[in-house]
């Protein structure tokens, strides 16, 4: 099989819950802002998911998820949590690298804190999207880039960004040909592994949040889960959909006057998501995208998605853990932590799939990790729907 057929076939296992997802959501922001807004069947129209991409659509998680009874107000407001402990940027990258220093991974050297941008400079343009770089491994002058924002989703971005820092040191001591990781998707999904990691239980363990509240959180693992299935099952026909669009482009099977109407004929067709009003004739929505002019090839996070689920689920199966994947955390933890180190620091010196093999046990990409780890929540979204017409006819 080919690799493209390989994302097609992960997709085809991953379709229903994102199904079940879409199909909940447009029922509840009909509910919210009527049926002329949004409609009981087809599309959602892409200005109402808070995210002007749709790529996550963890801002509108209120409009979508009330817990019931006594569980109300459980859940875990980590953007609050940063502003109430007055946890400032520096400090957020701190807590993602001790998370490292915890599996056992060197510091981040004097040089990543002196020459990274962590906050938006007043007096210049920068590009705020972020990014990691190894400018040079040999003497371990590795930074990030990004401007920091006191909030949950850059928090997970900061983990992200230190996964693949913490990569690049991982195989910086093979040859230069091998430097690399098993496969772009390989070096998107460490820090995204660990960001599964941050449990109600780990949010305890580093004094963020009391016992009680960790407790309070636990009882409702519903509202946790959609928390983690607005972006991550989000994410996935989103990933797929994008490349998709590309691929057309360069083999000129999309002409330059259909580049805005084949981008949103694909995210009809794999998001379920549609413009909000007819497009301008010279409109051109995918450049809005960072990825598109900056000509970053985007399948990466696709796999990524997907990958990190499998590194998830192995690692909690090998340190012992017995629950619910959600409530597993792989912090502190020695094992998981030498696990993870010997794939990063096998480098591109093996194919993907053996890469994936040392650290999982399997050598195939599949979304059954990731099914396994929403399955409470795809029962819950199965009773919610039961009623309801789901599919938008993509
Ligand atoms: O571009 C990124 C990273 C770059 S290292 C921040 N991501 C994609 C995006 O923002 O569209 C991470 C998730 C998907
Ligand atoms: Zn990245």
């Amino acid at each position: 099989m080919s690799f493209l057929d390989e994302t097609d076939r992960v997709w085809d296992e991953l379709k229903p819950l994102y199904e079940a997802l879409h199909c909940h959501v447009r029922d509840e922001l009909s509910n919210y802002y009527g049926e002329e807004i949004v409609g009981k069947a087809g599309n959602l129209p892409a200005h109402v998911l808070g995210n002007m991409w749709g790529q996550s659509w963890s801002n509108i998680y209120d409009l979508v998820y009330t817990p019931e009874g006594s569980l109300s107000s459980s859940e875990i407001n980590l953007s609050n949590i940063l502003i109430e402990k007055d946890i400032d940027e520096i400090e957020m990258v701190k807590i993602a690298e001790n998370f490292f220093l915890s599996l056992g991974f060197e510091p981040l050297s004097d040089t990543f804190w002196e020459r990274s941008l962590f906050i938006k400079p007043q007096d210049r343009n920068v590009v705020c999207h972020a990014s990691a770089w190894d400018l040079n491994s040999d003497i371990n002058d590795l930074r990030i880039k990004m401007c920091i924002e006191r909030n949950a989703e850059d928090f997970s971005t900061i983990h992200h960004e230190l996964g693949h820092i913490f990569y690049y040191q991982a195989y910086s001591d093979l040859p230069d040909i091998f430097q690399s990781g098993a496969n772009d998707g390989f070096h998107e999904a460490v820090g995204d592994l660990l960001t599964l990691s941050i449990t109600p239980e780990y949010l305890q363990k580093i004094d963020m949040v009391s016992e009680e509240e960790a407790k309070q959180a636990n009882a409702d693992p519903i509202s946790l889960l959609m928390q983690q299935a607005l972006d991550g099952v989000v994410s996935v026909p989103w990933t797929l959909m994008l490349d998709k669009w590309r691929a057309k482009v360069f083999t000129g099977e999309t002409s330059p006057d259909e580049l805005n109407n084949s981008w949103w004929a694909l995210r009809e067709f794999y998001q379920g998501i549609g413009a909000p009003r007819d497009r301008d004739a010279d409109a051109f929505d995918p450049g809005a995208k960072y990825h598109i002019p900056g000509n970053t090839p985007y399948t990466r996070y696709y796999l990524a998605k997907i990958l990190q689920y499998q590194f998830h689920e192995s690692l909690c199966n090998q340190i012992g853990f017995d629950g619910p994947l959600h409530e597993c955390s792989i912090y502190d933890n020695e094992l998981a932590g030498e696990k993870l180190r010997a794939m990063l620091a096998l480098g591109q010196s093996k194919d993907w799939q053996t890469a994936l093999e040392a650290l999982t046990g399997t050598r195939e990409l599949s979304g059954k990790s990731m099914l396994n780890y929403y399955q409470p929540l795809k029962d819950w979204l199965d009773v919610q729907n039961a009623e309801r017409t789901c599919g938008w006819g993509g």
